[in-house]
């Protein structure tokens, strides 16, 4: 037995597995159940008394040294992974991959026009209440968007079927609003943000969508800055030489309110199915703010006037892209982020 021993210390001592492969079937041929060693263990059974102190000492020894053999060979093979392509996944990327969403490149382009003007980026809740989305900005009780059918409510109590105050915002003004009740004149906001209207998704409408709205308070604000104001934003965005144009319209916060419509920048004015042959595109709602909302906030509106904008970042982008179905942004579809990897 003493024989047996020495001879297979001999032969593991010199061993090196190749792989991992090679390896196991070391530790199947001298440590598993049918392996060199439980074979000796066996044998062990028989040895004389006199010699089974020595014995049993030299085969733990034995067993302990190989097993040692296999931990060690093994750990080498878990750090170099055996790899057996060139590939190392430590290395550092040496450029970002991946785009940022056309909504994103968008939205920082118009905040970054206003931004020059002097505006400053605000933000607040997308959960509100019905009074900063509402009642703050002159709509009456009887509005269609205070109908559960236009706004999402958060119920409180899920079995009852009753509007409560807490709702999604329906557009970023609740933002505007708690700036005017900061009270810190003069105000020079721009809001970006996403909103929520309970609408059937379609090519035109979406339930979830994103807005940027400004607003301009301080002493003698007219209509002429937010037509000079307006303009500025639209020869930086859709080029020098697009024309603007406004129309009568009307919002509960403004009065006087209008639309405001741009040449059509696929076909210069002259026609096409963008524009539906009018040569023109509506890009923004605005107006001068009603003085209603001014004193909701405790704004004297004899000492001061201002002026308010809103625009969809969806219709922006759809113009400024020609993309013609707004599921597009939401489906996150790879061959369609893909074309704004450069943007
Ligand atoms: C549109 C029209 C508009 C405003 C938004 C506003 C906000 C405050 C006070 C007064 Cl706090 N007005 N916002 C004003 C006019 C139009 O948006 O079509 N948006 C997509």
């Amino acid at each position: 037995m003493k024989e047996k021993i020495e001879q297979i210390l001999a032969e593991v001592k010199t061993f090196k597995a190749e792989n991992k492969d090679a390896l196991e079937q070391f530790r199947i041929a001298y440590l598993s159940k049918k392996g060199a060693l439980t074979e000796l263990f066996t044998e062990f059974k028989q040895v004389a008394p006199e010699m089974r102190k020595e014995m049993g000492m030299r085969l733990n020894e034995l067993k302990n040294t190989i097993q040692t053999i296999v931990d060690e060979q093994q750990k080498q093979f878990e750090t170099t992974g055996e790899s057996k392509t060139d590939l190392d996944l430590t290395l550092p990327v040496d450029a970002m991959s991946g785009a940022r969403h056309p909504l994103s490149v968008v939205r920082e382009e118009i905040n970054d026009i206003f931004r020059r003007l002097g505006f400053v980026i605000a933000d607040g809740p997308e959960i509100e209440d019905d009074y900063h989305v509402f009642t703050a900005l002159n709509f009456p009780l009887d509005h269609p968007a205070r109908d559960m059918q236009d706004t999402f409510f958060i119920s409180k109590n899920p079995n009852e079927n009753k509007p409560t105050d807490v709702l999604l915002r329906t557009h970023t003004s609740s933002v505007q609003v708690r700036a005017m009740e900061a009270n810190k004149m003069p105000i020079r906001i721009i809001a970006p943000g996403r909103v929520f209207r309970n609408e059937a998704i379609s090519a035109r409408a979406h339930c979830i969508f994103h807005q940027i709205e400004g607003l301009y308070i301080d002493k003698n604000v007219s209509f002429a800055d937010l037509k000079q104001t307006l303009y500025h934003f639209v020869q930086e965005y859709f080029g020098e030489g697009t024309k603007v144009r406004f129309r009568p319209s009307y919002f509960p916060f403004t009065e006087t309110s209008a639309e405001m419509d741009i040449s059509c920048n696929i076909c210069g004015g002259e026609g096409c199915n963008i524009c539906k042959h009018t040569g023109w595109v509506e890009i923004m709602g605005c107006g001068i703010c009603d003085p209603n909302i001014l004193k909701a906030s405790n704004i004297d509106p004899e000492e001061y006037t201002g002026f308010a904008f809103g625009m969809g970042v969806e219709r922006i982008a759809m113009l400024k892209y020609q993309i013609n179905d707004l599921r597009m942004f939401f489906e996150n579809d790879l061959r369609f982020l893909k074309q704004f990897e450069n943007a």
